[in-house]
């Protein structure tokens, strides 16, 4: 068996745990996907310590299956916005049914995406779908489900610190490995612009379900 160490665990009393539980929904529930960014710079640091947060998530067997990349520099992304125009072009106008469409009427998008050079960073989030280990194939575990922890971490994370973000799937993203020359190894899995909002960023009127409609106590 691997060596074990102790557990480091600060117990809270009652009060102060819920205390905190309610003061970090407060601050939680103030998050939403922005799509108005302000070109204003941030510092990288930020940005560095929320994928310190992300790459802190569970993973399948610890095998941490991510990568993320951090873009700052103008011309890849308008590389990027470029081919992600190209494919949303292409889901808006043929791919996506008419139900989905209908369903994204109140988002109010469409296959525009100038946050995607307006907005300081894109985070590029990878999936490692395999490591190779001395030239052979190691699998990794539950990848979609760590990675998706670790993105729901960073989301947080990004919060946080101030910063609105947008969870963009500009699909299919294999352009995003081609542009950003990633590993075989590796599959786009989310696109995060982060900044601060444009001055007059809008948000569409929509809203969370009531917690008994997403919570049942057994
Ligand atoms: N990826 C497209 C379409 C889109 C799909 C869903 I599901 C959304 O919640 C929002 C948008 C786009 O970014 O426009």
């Amino acid at each position: 068996m691997n060596r074990h160490i102790p557990l480091v665990f600060k117990r809270l009393d009652e009060p102060e745990m819920l205390r905190r539980a309610r003061a970090f929904y407060e601050r939680m529930r103030t998050r939403r996907s922005v799509r108005h960014f302000s070109s204003e710079p941030v510092p990288l640091e930020v940005i560095e310590y929320a994928i310190r947060v992300a790459a802190t998530a569970p993973s399948g067997a610890n095998k941490q299956p991510w990568s993320f990349c951090i873009v700052r520099d103008p011309t890849v992304k308008r590389q990027i916005r470029q081919a992600a125009e190209r494919e949303e072009y292409l889901n808006y106008h043929q791919r996506m049914s008419p139900q989905w469409l209908q369903d994204l009427q109140p988002l109010g998008t469409d296959w525009h995406k100038p946050f995607l050079e307006t907005a300081p960073y894109l985070i590029v989030v990878f999936k490692r779908v395999y490591e190779i280990v001395d030239g052979e194939k190691r699998p990794n575990y539950y990848v979609n489900e760590s990675v998706g922890i670790a993105c729901g971490m960073l989301l947080a994370a990004l919060h946080e610190s101030g910063l609105a973000t947008l969870t963009h799937t500009p699909s299919p993203m294999r352009f995003l490995e081609k542009i950003l020359k990633r590993p075989p190894n590796e599959r786009a899995y989310l696109l995060i612009p982060t900044g601060y909002p444009a001055d007059d960023a809008q948000v569409p009127d929509i809203h969370k379900k009531p917690f008994d409609k997403v919570c049942t106590i057994y």
